[in-house]
């Protein structure tokens, strides 16, 4: 069905985030340096998903990449008010995430080319980077499957006596999950430290919020499981920051769950491979009036704390740093094929990796100590090789019927 963006009537929607009680009333300014380096995090990561999405178009990039262009503000407000010990979870829109939290463009751009050096050592792509040191937790495919990991991290930090706090940001397509529900109740139930932030971006991929959900103010969607929330503006760099603030201070201190509903707006498709057909043009010009970058650079001229020009210079270094980056990660090998069965699962107190299952081509096990050697004998290119070979073969009775909507660009 073709989606006219007339039918998703948003007139009726509540959209003001001034709901937060504060009104249009201006936020007072953190000092300089942090300014400074608040605009130049929102420049990076802009640019670098620009050259990410440039990257993607030159098939540098494989698998799906999801942008966060224009909610810059959202991801570095939240991420500028948590601690190093603090734990980030995310969903597979998180290039920026990942920047924010400190870990290098080039172990960010080196996973999306799927190279050794990507902070996932390239087996994950652009839906799941990680970076264990700097403690942001992934990057999920699944929409709503990273809430009840959050879940888990809170309790971690409960029962190791940790004062850490979780920050468990997804979608507003993932409010409607089960996972949501079952994980604020937990959450609830068992007073976990952790802020659930809603980027309430307007779309489940091309699905309005008011088509996806019978509750649109989402901050009310987890108050019936004990879950208090706010709604805040996602475009403004200041609000997100003293927002996740306060409700990092809560479940650190009065150790409780809160929910966040945060208004961003994603000025690019859903994924690089959206027609863009469910909204209008106009509607994307107007938030882009909003952009946060330039919202918050204009606030630092009117205070003098940028004058004519700088913001030219920090996109210059932002750049020149990407550019690098993109110059790193080309240079990066690629993971060795023998390699491609380990850190599957862990066996024992010992990481083993391996393959344990009996594969139907082959039925003997593949063992994880053999797979080296196995590999040096070059069997695992013939078995990748040959599973190529089954997979494209109708005849094994395994291929399901071609649906007709079979022509339809599909998702995961
Ligand atoms: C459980 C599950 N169902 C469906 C999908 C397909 N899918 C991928 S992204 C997406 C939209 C999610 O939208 P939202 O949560 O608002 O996040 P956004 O993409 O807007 O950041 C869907 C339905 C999926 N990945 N996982
Ligand atoms: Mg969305």
């Amino acid at each position: 069905m073709a989606h006219n963006p007339d039918t998703t009537q948003q007139a009726e929607v509540d959209r003001r985030p001034e709901t937060d009680g504060r009104g249009s009333q201006p936020r007072a300014l953190p000092d300089e340096a942090t300014c400074r380096e608040l605009l130049e995090t929102m420049a990076l990561i802009r640019r670098f998903e620009e050259e990410a999405g440039r990257q993607y178009q030159r098939a540098k990039i494989g698998g799906f990449l999801h942008l966060g262009i224009g909610e810059e503000a959202t991801i570095v407000g939240t991420a500028s008010v948590m601690e190093e010990r603090d734990y980030l979870i995310g969903t597979y829109r998180t290039h920026g995430h990942a920047l924010a939290r400190g870990t290098s463009p080039d172990a960010v751009m080196a996973e999306l080319f799927g190279r050794e050096d990507g902070c996932s050592r390239g087996r994950g792509g652009s839906m799941h980077i990680f970076d264990l040191e700097r403690r942001f937790m992934g990057g999920y495919g699944i929409v709503g499957g990273n809430l009840p990991i959050a879940a888990g991290l809170g309790l971690s930090s409960d029962y190791k006596g940790e004062d850490s706090v979780t920050v468990c940001s997804f979608g507003d397509g993932a409010v409607n999950t089960g996972n949501f529900g079952e994980t604020m109740n937990l959450s609830a139930l068992w007073s976990l430290p952790i802020v659930f932030l809603v980027e309430n971006n307007l779309y489940g991929m091309g699905t309005s919020i008011e088509r996806h959900s019978a509750v649109t103010d989402l901050s009310k969607k987890a108050e019936g499981y004990g879950v208090p929330g706010m709604r805040i503006d996602g475009m403004d760099l200041l609000a997100v920051r003293e927002a996740v603030a306060e409700q990092i201070r809560i479940a650190r201190e009065e150790r409780r769950p809160t929910l966040l509903e945060a208004f961003t707006y994603r000025f690019r498709g859903h994924s690089a491979a959206d027609p863009e057909v469910y909204r209008s043009k106009e509607e994307v010009e107007e938030w882009q009036q909003k952009d946060p970058i330039v919202a918050f650079a204009q606030r630092l001229s009117a205070e003098g704390m940028l004058v004519e020009g700088e913001l030219d210079g920090i996109r210059q270094k932002a750049e020149e740093r990407v550019l690098a980056a993109v110059e790193f990660a080309d240079a990066s090998p690629e993971p060795p094929l023998e390699s491609l069965y380990d850190n599957l699962y862990v066996l024992g107190e010992e990481a083993i990796g391996g393959w344990y299952a009996v594969d139907e081509r082959t039925p003997e096990t593949h063992p994880g100590e053999i797979e080296r050697e196995v590999g040096a004998g070059g069997e695992i290119r013939k078995l990748a090789e040959a599973g190529a070979a089954y997979a494209g073969q109708a005849e094994h009775g395994r291929k399901r019927p071609a649906r007709d909507d079979e022509e339809e660009e599909s998702e995961r």
